[in-house]
């Protein structure tokens, strides 16, 4: 979304904040701040009341029982799937799969397609951007089957080398796998471009939406990939549980991840039969509340509409930019001409860490480190950022009050 339409008329910040209980407290006493956003999104009275009706009225397990707690506990966890198909546009509920999350997602792929149709000499190729959820899978995997890891580079700005991408795409490429958008840098990547370019050499494309759900648009047909993983915490939804889409013919032809009940026809100690999709992917009990109340975390942002959520964040993203940028001795981390609301930035000569901790003190929660991206940061040869990321509650007056902290911190330590 390069340039987000404006906000729409009716859009009331406040309002959607008293929708965050947690919102409303004090810490070290100040009024929290919360831009910790792309760790993890705080979650509205739907989804927390979603999991308190659940436990209190028809917490069963699910699929196996015909009474009516359990009848009622499957249609609740059921109807998720339902949304979520809807929420990506895939073609049918078969194609989603309730994993625990990205990491849940990327490692059911790498250890199923991958350690089924890789062999040696293959390639596989991802980016300089990845969250080392979409790394260490890949490495496992291709060291295994000894094929080979290549990684698409990336500029300073943040963004990626897409001619150098496409030099790397050979005949050997079976898989690309990149994230929709960066976690450490906020950058968009042009998936599009890239899903087309991987199936002109017959390679699947394995996408991380995990800073992209809650933000971006998803249209899994039109987009065209052949995977696609969402966890459900960073967009409103609890802990613990996530999406991965998968093509009906792709998902059909890959070898169980797990085994278990659920996700069997019939058992005999000579042979197995495994279940139909999706349930071929989901072995044992699952995340059933979680799942059920990720339901109403989608409802919650097809409420307000993911354009106005992208129109709102892309506001605060440019005025926090030019807050920052003026402040001396701050240096932007990831600075791509697309991105989502993501800072990040260091202060030559006062570690990330110490900046953390000074901004709790103001009751501003950031994310320092290396935000599990340690290759990327190696790049930048520092060894981590501090990272404001907002989401749709976020407000004009807290990046004030960031800005004012930071000016603070650096008057007050240089
Ligand atoms: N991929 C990206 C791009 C991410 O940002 C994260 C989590 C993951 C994968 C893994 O997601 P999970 O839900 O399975 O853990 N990113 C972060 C972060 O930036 N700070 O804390 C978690």
């Amino acid at each position: 979304m390069t340039h987000p339409s404006p906000i729409a008329t009716g859009f009331d910040v406040e309002q959607i904040r008293k929708e965050f209980p947690v919102l409303d407290q004090q810490v070290n006493g100040r009024q929290l701040v919360y831009l910790d956003n792309a760790a993890t999104s705080q979650k509205p009275w739907v989804v927390i009341n979603a999991l308190l009706d659940y436990y209190k009225g028809y917490n069963a397990n699910i699929h196996r029982g015909i009474h009516t707690l359990a009848e009622k506990a499957t249609k609740a966890y059921e109807a998720t799937r339902h949304t979520a198909q809807r929420f990506i546009n895939a073609r049918s509920e078969q194609e989603i799969i309730f994993t625990s999350g990205v990491t849940g997602g990327l490692n059911l792929i790498a250890s199923s397609y991958g350690r089924a149709f890789l062999k040696a000499g293959d390639e596989v190729i991802i980016s300089a951007v990845e969250h080392h959820s979409n790394i260490v899978p890949w490495q496992i995997v291709c060291e295994e089957k000894k094929a080979v890891l290549k990684v698409i580079p990336v500029s300073d700005e943040g963004v990626l080398d897409i001619d150098a991408y496409r030099a790397l795409l050979t005949d050997k490429t079976k898989i690309v796998s990149v994230n929709h958008a960066s976690n450490s840098l906020g950058t968009i990547n042009p998936i599009r471009e890239i899903i087309t370019a991987a199936h002109s050499f017959g390679a699947v494309t394995v996408i991380d939406g995990a800073q992209a759900a809650s933000h971006l648009n998803i249209d899994v047909q039109d987009l065209d990939c052949d995977f696609y993983c969402i966890s459900a915490h960073k967009m409103y939804g609890p802990t613990g549980t996530g999406i991965l889409y998968g093509k009906q013919e792709l998902l059909e032809k890959m070898p169980p991840y797990q085994g278990g009940g659920e996700m069997i026809k019939s058992v005999t100690f000579e042979k197995t039969t495994y279940n139909d999709l999706p349930y071929k992917f989901e072995a044992g009990t699952p995340n059933i509340a979680d799942v059920v109340a990720f339901k109403y975390a989608m409802d919650f942002i097809q409420s307000i509409g993911k354009e106005t959520i992208a129109a709102h964040e892309h506001s605060l993203l440019v005025y926090g930019t030019e807050k920052l940028s003026k402040i001396k001795g701050i240096r932007l981390i990831g600075t791509a001409p697309e991105k989502v609301g993501v800072l990040s930035f260091v202060v030559d000569g006062i570690h990330h860490f110490d900046i953390g901790q000074m901004l709790d003190a103001r009751g501003i929660a950031v994310r320092t480190g290396h935000h599990c991206t340690q290759p990327l940061m190696d790049q930048y040869c520092i060894e981590g950022t501090v990272r404001a990321s907002f989401a749709v509650y976020n407000t004009k007056a807290e990046v004030d009050q960031l800005a004012e902290g930071m000016e603070r911190l650096i008057s007050f330590m240089k």
